[in-house]
């Protein structure tokens, strides 16, 4: 009896597994094929700084968010980066709705663009009126 229960309580003991802990999932959502990322063209404090600025709905002035979060003294193929990046369907082009969520490609947890500042942008960039804004377009309103 005695000896049983000693047996017992051993192979309890050793067969415990320990809690579950293992990590959760990669929250859902961050894990895109494209892995080039912002932070590795921009700083993380410029790109606090420029969020920072536009943190006000209707705030958003793309020539000053650019100049804030350090993009205009990129080279020609940092901005094309950038461009790829907030082209999130690589379709070749950063169309009305990509550029809704612009501020979110910088930061997970900023705000969207009002539809004003969306079609605000978009026509400052628009440069052949096709309701889209291609990497030429893109490098030519952060660069010029
Ligand atoms: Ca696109
Ligand atoms: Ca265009």
């Amino acid at each position: 009896m005695c000896v049983r229960e000693i047996y017992i309580n051993r192979t309890w003991t050793d067969s415990q597994s320990p809690l579950s802990l293992t990590s959760v999932d990669s929250p859902a959502g961050r894990t895109s094929p494209r892995t080039m990322s912002l932070s590795s063209v921009l700083s993380a404090d410029a790109i606090d700084s420029a969020l920072k600025d536009c943190q006000a709905p209707d705030s958003f002035n793309p020539k000053k968010f650019f100049q804030l979060c350090g993009l205009t003294k990129k080279s020609p193929q940092e901005v094309k980066n950038v461009f790829n990046i907030l082209d999130n369907d690589a379709s070749g082009f950063i169309e009305e709705e990509e550029l809704k969520f612009f501020l979110q490609r910088f930061s997970a947890g900023a705000r969207v663009l009002t539809d004003k500042e969306t079609k605000a942008f978009l026509s400052a960039a628009d440069d052949d009126s096709d309701g889209k804004i291609g990497v030429d377009e893109f490098q030519a309103m952060v660069l010029s």
